[in-house]
């Protein structure tokens, strides 16, 4: 580090002062002496970029010298978040720009404010791929991520005053991106459409092949009489011989070739940000596609005067990295959606090749240098284009490509719901992309052959073909049958993968499967969005956590009074930081936020996450306050429930819950008689920079999916990491974060997975009498205490009539948790200190280190990718 700080950064004030405003100057175009804030933050990103630069040069270069296997991260999401902070602290060079930055009255905190977050991502799975780059980065691996560049991210949630969601474009692009480097030397044609020709190679031939013949006795060689059946005949004439006849055959005289043609062709633009490992000179790349028109426009129709048409091609060619798909979790069978992916992984895939040919190597040796990770199924396209570029470019035979591409993937997934998994119709992607499907076919029969004689039951089920309803392309079948290996993200859903979705599979392939349990970032999460928690650390222990999380277990013998307090002071900085969010964001005040304990559920709205669940509670807490008297109130735990999530789109239930916990805050928090004993909050547009004032500020969090449903959940590695306290169900990584944070520091309850179908068999069996508490929340909806009862009555119905998710059965043991973490939060020392509470905090927070993304990575690099550190050394 001291190394290269004092090669490439000129970090003194004077030098930082002067790049910046060279940028205002000749890059923004403005004058230095007049500028805004945004203008202030792009030329300071600028800045900061080109420290990177040539560092990110540097490593490139070293890569390509000494040549080691790569991996490559395929994910169709990255979900990023802002950068100027993160990449400061990665370099170093925080402290530095603060300074520049306050000598011309700038505040860096401010300015950071006017970055617009990378939203290129819905959630879990994008904001995953986020964190494994900068581990990547950060343990200097040799990798690439590739994705898509979307004009337009995760939309941007609005409530209106009804209390329903609105959706607004998130434009993120408005004052251009400054860490983004656009290539124009990196562009690749991807075709669409049209079909294939096949050309037979082939010519005769006369070959000797074994047959039965009729040969007259006594006669040698030359006279031989064809036997006809039932050909009377004495038999001390005749004998029958079995030997070789000749025969004329047709044989392939070179592998049939097909050509895919009449194309519609688009090109694929590389958009390069560079991403800096931590406190390293490595900085690797983040490579994202956008697609352009190949043509400018048909200049015969402009000759003609119709403009329209002229254009047409070019729209059509740029709507494709448009806009990512807002849906989670739930799979549309789109054709933009197919093109999306298939742009994605045909543009990586000519960019890995390029970069494989010019190493020289012999195609054979591909499996050597490269490993792809499909983030989920969204990437699996590669497969059958690796397969068609070693078929119809590289002239291989399809047995040597397939043992090929069956050593140059990895498979992660990331749902058990089925709703989630990728199906495209055989109509739909032979339309796409007609080619594929012939390879697809072709794998799925070597496949089907192989395993016919030992699973003849279940072929059907194995089966890359799904036959009805209509036929369709599974495409985690393709992914399993060619993956090297298959992973889960958390231990109870690898176990489900085995057990349940992919049971059968893995009877055929059972060395495929394997569990990385997921990880994030403690750079991000710990480090850059709790300073004063991280500085407090790092006064006991020093600075090391930042990149082995395991040294904060050190602290453990420094928790005393004084530490808790400290502890508490974080804390309360935290939280007014996010009451300041609040106030500006909905209006709502909240007061003496020390006293008042932070409840938080923040994720994606979805029936199996459960924020029903929270809600129902919230208003049955609201009902029961509503029943005591001002001095009962008084002695009460002071909350606030906090809820933030975007909803897809089209997903009904989902955005009826948000209404309905609108409606509800609105009723609760203007409710005087219970004064301050409860607040209810929803904050619009959720995402990573609200995520990280947030996350510090909870001080418990809500992980209530229903058993067996949330994969594993990253948001909670991140809440504990920060010191909140879980409250969760046995679900995901919900389970391995209590074995190693302990037990006595966590609020688990509810129904296990094996128990579910159970319970739900008693929720509808004859005699079943719900909680009355929940009775009467829901009768208090139906009732229209919180709004016209038609709204909420699918809501209500779903609870009542289907319940899905077991609901009801986990109610009652969800509220008596809630009890006592309202008895543990009232309960303080002598000198006034949650001193219990705030070492239970703690021991969750520095107890985290499993669930830190260099875990994960380290995991994903041993087991499965098998890729060592390529270290760019300091320059002498
Ligand atoms: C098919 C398409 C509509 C689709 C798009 C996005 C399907 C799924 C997704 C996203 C899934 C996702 O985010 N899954 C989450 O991945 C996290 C990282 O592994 C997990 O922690 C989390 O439990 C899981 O829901």
């Amino acid at each position: 580090l001291f190394a290269m700080r004092h090669r490439f950064l000129e970090t003194d004030t004077k030098s930082l002062l002067q790049s910046i405003c060279d940028h205002v100057e000749l890059r923004l175009g403005r004058s230095k002496w007049s500028f805004n804030k945004q203008i202030a933050y792009s030329a300071t990103a600028l800045s900061v970029r080109d420290h990177m630069i040539e560092l990110w040069n540097d490593t490139n270069k070293y890569f390509h010298e000494r040549n080691p296997k790569r991996l490559y991260y395929l994910s169709i999401e990255f979900l990023i978040g802002r950068l100027l902070r993160s990449n400061m602290l990665s370099l170093a060079i925080e402290a530095d720009y603060t300074k520049a930055l306050s000598q011309i009255g700038l505040h860096l905190e401010e300015i950071a404010e006017e970055e617009l977050d990378m939203a290129l991502g819905n959630g879990g799975l994008g904001r995953l791929a986020a964190c494994f780059l900068d581990s990547m980065a950060t343990l200097r691996l040799p990798a690439w991520g590739y994705g898509l560049r979307y004009q337009y991210g995760m939309f941007k949630q609005r409530v209106s005053k009804e209390g329903d969601q609105v959706e607004l474009p998130d434009y993120w692009l408005e004052n251009g991106c400054p860490w983004e480097i656009k290539r124009l030397d990196v562009r690749y044609t991807v075709r669409f459409y049209g079909h294939v020709r096949e050309e037979k190679h082939t010519r005769t031939e006369i070959r000797m092949k074994k047959g039965k013949i009729l040969r007259r006795r006594g006669v040698n060689r030359g006279e031989l009489l064809p036997y006809t059946d039932g050909q009377s005949f004495n038999e001390n004439d005749w004998q029958l011989l079995e030997m070789e006849v000749p025969e004329e055959v047709e044989i392939e005289a070179a592998p049939t070739e097909y050509f895919w043609e009449n194309t519609e062709d688009i090109y694929a633009c590389a958009f390069d940000v560079p991403i800096a490992g931590y406190h390293t000179l490595n900085v690797i790349n983040l490579r994202l596609w956008q697609s352009m028109p190949k043509t400018e426009f048909d200049f015969n129709s402009f000759n003609r005067g119709s403009y329209d048409d002229a254009m047409r091609a070019k729209q059509a060619a740029e709507t494709i990295t448009q806009v990512l798909y807002p849906n989670d979790s739930f799979e549309a069978g789109k054709e933009l959606r197919l093109k999306q992916q298939y742009f994605f992984v045909s543009a990586s895939l000519q960019d890995i090749m390029r970069r494989f040919r010019n190493t020289g190597m012999p195609i054979q040796d591909l499996p050597k240098q490269c490993i792809m990770q499909c983030n989920d199924t969204h990437p699996v396209l590669a497969i059958p284009e690796l397969m068609r570029i070693l078929l119809d470019d590289e002239h291989l035979t399809f047995d040597e490509a397939w043992e090929i591409t069956q050593k140059c993937f990895a498979y992660t997934n990331h749902t058990v719901l089925p709703e989630a998994l990728e199906k495209w119709s055989v109509d739909l992607l032979g339309r796409v992309v007609p080619r594929h499907l012939q390879i697809i076919y072709q794998i799925n029969w070597l496949f089907m052959e192989s395993i016919r004689d030992q699973f003849p039951d279940d072929l059907a089920d194995l089966s890359i073909i799904e036959e009805t309803p209509v036929k369709a392309i599974r495409m985690a079948n393709l992914a399993i049958v060619t993956s090297i290996k298959v992973n889960g993200v958390a231990a109870l859903h690898t176990q489900l993968l085995k057990t349940t979705i992919f049971r059968k599979f893995f009877k055929v392939f059972p060395k495929k499967f394997l569990n990385v349990t997921n990880g994030v970032t403690q750079r991000r999460w710990l480090l850059e969005c709790n300073t004063p928690l991280g500085q407090l650390y790092s006064s006991k222990v020093g600075t090391k956590w930042a990149t082995a999380y395991k040294v904060l277990r050190q602290i453990e013998p420094h928790i005393d009074d004084a530490f808790i307090t400290q502890f508490w002071d974080t804390r309360r900085i935290a939280k007014e930081r996010l009451a300041a969010l609040i106030k500006k964001e909905t209006g709502i005040t909240l007061n003496n936020v020390d006293e008042m304990l932070f409840d938080v559920q923040v994720k994606r709205i979805h029936e199996y996450k459960r924020q029903s669940l929270n809600i129902l509670r919230a208003i049955a807490e609201y009902l029961n306050l509503r029943t005591l008297t001002p001095a009962q109130i008084a002695k009460k735990c002071k909350k606030m429930i906090f809820f933030a999530g975007k909803a897809a789109p089209g997903y009904y239930m989902a955005k009826k819950t948000i209404k309905l916990i609108n409606c509800v805050a609105s009723v609760v928090n203007n409710d005087e008689t219970i004064g301050d004993a409860l607040k209810i909050v929803f904050l619009p547009n959720y995402n990573v920079s609200s995520a990280q004032v947030i996350i510090p500020a909870a001080d418990i969090h809500e992980q209530i999916s229903t058993a067996g449903y949330e994969a594993s959940g990253t948001s909670c590695m991140k809440f504990c990491m920060n010191g909140g306290i879980i409250i969760g169900t046995w679900d995901g990584a919900n389970i391995e974060i209590l074995e190693e944070i302990g037990a006595e520091q966590t609020y688990m309850f509810g129904l296990k997975t094996e128990q579910i179908d159970e319970g739900r068999k008693q929720r509808f069996a004859n005699g079943y009498k719900m909680d009355s508490r929940l009775e009467e929340a829901l009768l208090a909806i139906e009732g229209g205490l919180f709004g016209p009862k038609h709204e909420f009555m699918p809501f209500v119905d779903a609870i009542r009539h289907s319940d899905n998710y077991v609901v009801a059965n986990d109610f009652p043991l969800y509220m008596a948790a809630h009890e006592q973490v309202e008895k543990d939060w009232l309960e303080k020392n002598a000198h006034g200190v949650r001193e219990k509470w705030g070492r239970r905090a703690i021991l969750s927070s520095i107890r985290m280190d499993k669930f830190s993304s260099d875990r994960s990575i380290i995991d994903y690099s041993e087991k499965i990718w098998k890729i060592k550190p390529c270290m760019v050394p300091a320059p002498i």
